[in-house]
Formats: C-alpha cells, structure tokens, sequence
C-alpha cells in the first residue's frame, strides 16, 4: 500500500514554504504540472514545470475562473490504479497520472475580513483548487493531497525520509486534513451569504416595515411589522420609539388581565409594571398605582382599563410620561392631556391581541403560544390549615395577574388592590422577594396583612419564612415542587394561607 510520487499537480495562492519542497520533487524526479502564477514561480527556480494548459490543450479562461476544471487534469487525479477500465481510458484519453496534488486555496476568509467590495469576494471563491482537493482526497487510495501551508513541514519529512513514498495511513491522512479544509472552507462561504441574509432582512425591513427612529439603544436600527391602527387609534403625541412599543405591548396584556373589574390603573417602566391599583373611581386608582413607586413612574407608560375622565387627567398631566393607554378618553380629558406637545395618548380597542408570540433566537427565532392563562378565584385550592381571607384571596388574583406580567423570577407584594412592591427579573427567587420587601418598605408601605405571588414554584421553604418575618399572611404561587411540603409547613407552623394556582408564569 506504498504509492511513490512521480507526478505533482501544483496550484498555490500562496507561495510561501513552497520552494523547499519543489526542490525536493525536483530532487527525486517528479515531474511537475502547474498553473499560471505557480508555474511562474517553479520557472523562477530554475526548475522545470508543465503548464497545466499544455495537457489540457485549452488556455485559462475567464480571466482564470476555469483553468485546472478539464476532464484530463481531473482524470489525471481520478482515476484508480487497480481499475482495468480506468488504465484503459487513461491510455486513450492520453490522461497523464497525476500522484500528488498541492493547493493553497484562494484567501476568502481573508478578503471577506479585509472588507473587500462584494465582487472580489465573490472572485475569491475558490472553485477550481477546492475540486482539486476533493478529487485528491477521494482517491486517497492512490493520491496524495496537501491542502495547506501548515501541512508543507509534515509533507517534506515525510518524502524525504521515505524517498517520495507514502503509506496507505499517511495518505488517508492527509485527506481527512483536506475535507477538513474544505468543509472550513464552504463554511465560510455559507457564514458570508448567511450574513447577507441578515443585511437582506433588515433592507426589506426597510422597505416594508415601520422605520423607527432606532432600535433599543441610537446605535440600533429598529423596525416595526406590524398594524399598530388594528390595536389603537392615536389621538396625539410623538412617533413611538422601539422602547415605547415594547413597553406600551406590555401594559396592554398587563391591564387586559383586568377588563371588566372595577377601575384599575398601571403605571410600567421596561415593560414591568411599577404601580398598580384597583379603586371605586379611576382616579384613585391613579393615585394609589403612582404611590407604588413615584420614582420609577416617571418617563413610565400609563393604562387604565375604563375611560379616563377629566379628574384622572388632571392628576396625570403633572406627571412626564412618555404614553397614557385606555380603552376611551373623555373630550376634556384629551384636551387637557395634549397640553403636552410629546405625550402619546392611544385609545386601546377592544380586539383580541395574537396567539403566537415570536422572538430571535440564536440563528432562528422561537415561537411559543401566547400564556393566555388567567389565574381565576376557582381555581385555586388551598394547600394550608389557614384559609385566606376574601379580602387576601382577591389580593391574591391580584398579585398573580401582576407578576404573569413581570419579568422571572419575580416575587410580587400587593395589599388591598395595590402593588406595593416587585421584585423583577432576579436570578434567585429570594433575590427577588428581598428586592421587593427592600422596595415595599422605602416606600413606607405596611406589609402586615399584605400577600406574595411567586411567579414559579418554591424550591424551598426560605421565601415564605422572609416573607412571613416582613408581614405576609397569604401565599399565592404554582406549586410543583417536589418540596412544596416543606413551604406548607412553614406555613402552617406560622399561620400564614397558601394557595395553588396549577399554573407557572415564567416570563423570561
Ligand atoms: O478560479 S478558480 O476556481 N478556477 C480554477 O480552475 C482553478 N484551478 C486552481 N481557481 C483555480 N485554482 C486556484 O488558483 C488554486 O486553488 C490556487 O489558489 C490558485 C493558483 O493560481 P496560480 O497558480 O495562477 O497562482
């Protein structure tokens, strides 16, 4: 299984490392084919070389695009030593045997860095030297295949201890380093296109979306699909901002958990709500959702799920807010609110929002339905010896409304129809309960008697003991754990009600 090299196909890009080893070739009699600029540099040498156009008989063509693709130069590397039909055809083809293969691809990957026009990427596709290297590969059986620079040292110690020759492993070798190469190669091109792609979906964006003044941050380009006229009608203000549309898409499915109960306001800031409030009249609700978190309120997006009348609208107008929400405005009311040049009012129609819900993930995008869940007072079953009040079980719909609108893991405190305080996006559950009795209690608020909703279960029994020591008397969460029992027990060792819900609300 030892093949001697008696013929070498040379076709470099590169022609460092080169000349030590066409002088060992040279050395040890291997005649030598070669193409244009390689054969320019053996000639240099002083060392004889075919051109590859004298076997072919054909010039290179295309400006160089096809130069080695010839059925005698891939004959030449094709064919099987063993095979009686290929020798046959070799002979009467007057194919010449070619035992060795040398390439140095084109240099896409580094005309691509380089922020080459398109064109001469495109030019350094390499079509001709790639083909050599699979052809060469293939026919490991009799041919030998060096496909990079980083293999000349290997290659040249190799001929030169063995006079030429190679075994069957050290061939085989050689070829798996080459589709090793090539598959890089093709990859890299595939990266190149795939990267188009992307430029391509922002220019039809361009084209067919929504162009919004930028996308999360000045230095973003945003864009909006999407028929925001189907969902509200704009009675006034500035252009929505990409911020705007996350936050305003937030506020509607928050204060849609809510249509139909008595007045209810929601005050958000990055798409978690910071105040929330159910009261008799809107305007009370007002009050107490801003009293959840005056600080965060400001710049924050409004909603109210009942018309907002002008006694609401008073109290709103002292407040910069970047968008006020609700399903009706009252002529005073909207009249009084466009006092502020920049404030978007949006009147919220009474449509169902999509079942799907799509974000970029990776290469690709995720699609999951919508969490269309609403937690409901039946469905709850009480898991503890206490029972929650009627006064607690509504603070607890309440609450569990709020955090399936909050980022996870989020812990939500609210006390007879008001948000007193969130905890939003942390990465332990107790990170996120402390956060909110920190955030409750600099806000003066009294937390005995308040109740806690967990947007997942309780891995173990420390969040109702926090909870429990801040004034918690009723736990609201979905249950699941294999260590429920031991929140229950804490429970019911403090008398604190807890209640399932059967149904988690991550939100990530
Ligand atoms: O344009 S090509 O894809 N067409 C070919 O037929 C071809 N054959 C070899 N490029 C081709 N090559 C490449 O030319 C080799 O891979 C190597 O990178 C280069 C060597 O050209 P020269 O010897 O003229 O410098």
């Amino acid at each position: 299984n030892e093949k001697t090299i008696k013929s070498a196909l040379v076709s470099v890009f590169s022609k460092d490392g080169l000349e030590p080893i066409i002088k060992k070739l040279n050395e040890l009699g291997v005649t030598l084919y070669s193409t244009g600029g390689t054969q320019a540099f053996i000639n240099d040498l002083g060392i004889d070389v075919v051109p590859v156009e004298e076997v072919t008989s054909y010039p290179s063509i295309l400006g160089g695009r096809v130069k080695t693709l010839h059925p005698k130069v891939f004959g030449g590397i094709l064919n099987r030593q063993n095979n009686d039909q290929d020798r046959t055809e070799l002979a009467e083809f007057d194919i010449p045997q070619i035992d060795l293969v040398i390439v140095d691809l084109y240099p896409f990957e580094k005309t691509v860095a380089s922020g080459a026009s398109e064109q001469d990427i495109i030019e350094k596709i390499d079509i001709g030297g790639i083909s050599l290297i699979r052809a060469a590969a293939k026919n490991y059986a009799d041919v030998v295949c060096v496909s990079s620079v980083n293999d000349y040292a290997n290659f040249l110690d190799i001929i030169t201890a063995q006079n030429g020759t190679l075994t069957l492993e050290q061939r085989k070798d050689f070829a798996r380093k080459s589709f090793n190469v090539s598959s890089h190669y093709d990859s890299a091109i595939f990266n190149y296109f795939n990267q188009n792609d992307e430029e391509t979906v922002l220019k039809i964006s361009e084209q067919n979306g929504q162009v919004l003044r930028y996308g999360e941050n000045p230095h973003q380009r945003g864009f909006f699909f999407g028929n925001f006229d189907d969902i509200f009608t704009k009675l006034h203000g500035k252009e929505l901002s990409y911020n705007n549309l996350l936050d305003v898409d937030a506020a509607v499915n928050l204060i849609r958990e809510f249509k139909g109960d008595k007045p209810t306001f929601a005050i958000l800031k990055h798409n978690n709500a910071c105040g929330v409030a159910q009261r008799n009249t809107l305007k009370e609700a007002y009050t107490d959702a801003l009293a959840g978190d005056p600080v965060s309120a400001f710049g924050g997006v409004l909603i109210a799920n009942t018309e907002i009348d002008l006694a609401t609208a008073e109290d709103i107008h002292s407040l910069f807010c970047e968008v006020v929400i609700a399903p009706a405005f009252s002529e005073e009311a909207t009249a009084l609110l466009k006092g502020k040049k920049n404030r978007i009012l949006l009147v919220l129609h009474d449509i169902d929002m999509p079942k799907t819900n799509v974000r970029s993930c990776l290469n690709g995008v995720l699609v999951q339905d919508t969490n269309n869940v609403t937690d409901r007072l039946e469905d709850l079953t009480t898991k503890t010896n206490k029972t929650a009040t009627e006064s607690e079980l509504n603070d607890l719909i309440f609450a569990s409304k709020i955090c399936k609108h909050t980022k996870s893991n989020t812990i939500v405190l609210a006390k007879n129809g008001q948000l007193c305080a969130s905890g939003t996006g942390q990465t332990s559950r107790v990170d996120a309960l402390n956060q909110a009795i920190h955030k409750a209690q600099s806000f003066k608020f009294d937390l005995n008697g308040a109740v806690m909703a967990s947007d997942a279960f309780f891995p173990f029994p420390d969040c109702v003991e926090i909870a429990k020591n801040a004034g918690i008397t009723a736990v609201i969460q979905p249950g699941g754990s294999i260590k429920d029992q031991l929140s229950i027990d804490y429970c019911n060792d403090n008398n604190v009600a807890m209640v399932f819900t059967g149904t988690r609300h991550f939100k990530h």
